[in-house]
């Protein structure tokens, strides 16, 4: 029986997808080659520095340590350009409604998300009090698909990781939720995220029925 939900941030709850494009593509350019929206689906759910390794890669450079390091806090600093121009509009459709159900039918809620810049987020869109427990890029170590970051939204909230269904929109996040032995509803596209138990295309008129299992 399901008593807790964490849901993953970006591509879940707002679609900073696009922000992280358009920075990794900024760079790219700096760095002169292509990087497309293809190849940006490798990033999703992925930490930033094991980001910029995927996008050297696509681009067939090897850089030392310091360089890698300065290339990320560029990206980062053009990533955090745009999304303080975000407000609870940015909230993707059904999100506020499905959260409104879970905690009427008295479930805990936990953020879980790969994302260091969660917190600024969450405050530009309000809802830094919404979640129980908040698990962000800065509290873990390994990187999706390792299931510590949604172990430990789960330690936090004190749920068993049986009784957790995670939300995800990537495809590391779908494995990270099984490698936990939590349950995951895939949100996007079936074809991507087969793995997932159950897809959505997102929370519109999504009801509590979708996490029985
Ligand atoms: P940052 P999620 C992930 O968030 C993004 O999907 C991924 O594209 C990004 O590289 C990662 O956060 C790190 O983000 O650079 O802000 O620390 O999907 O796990 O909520
Ligand atoms: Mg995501």
């Amino acid at each position: 029986m399901i008593k807790a939900c964490i849901f993953d941030l970006d591509g879940v709850v707002v679609d900073t997808a696009r922000y992280h494009y358009l920075a990794w593509k900024r760079l790219a350019d700096g760095l002169g080659f292509d990087f497309t929206e293809v190849h940006n689906e490798r990033l999703k759910g992925v930490s930033r520095m094991a980001s910029l390794n995927i996008m050297l890669e696509v681009g067939g450079l090897t850089l030392p340590d310091d360089e890698k390091q300065k290339l990320a806090a560029q990206k980062n600093e053009w990533y955090l350009a745009y999304i303080q121009k975000m407000t609870p509009a940015d909230i993707l459709p059904g999100v506020n409604e499905f959260l409104r159900l879970t905690r009427s039918a008295g479930m805990k809620i936990a953020l879980g998300t790969a994302s260091k810049n969660a917190g600024t987020i969450l405050a530009r869109i309000g809802l830094s009090a919404t979640f129980d427990a908040i698990i962000d890029g800065n509290r873990v170590t390994n990187a999706k698909p390792d299931p510590e970051v949604f172990l430990l939204a789960a330690r936090d909230l004190k749920t068993d990781p049986e009784n957790c269904v995670v939300f995800e929109d990537a495809i590391a996040g779908v494995e990270a939720a099984h490698n936990g032995g939590m349950k995951c509803i895939g949100v996007g596209q079936p074809d991507i995220l087969f793995e997932a138990d159950k897809v959505i295309p997102g929370f519109v008129g999504v009801t509590l029925d979708l996490i029985e299992f």
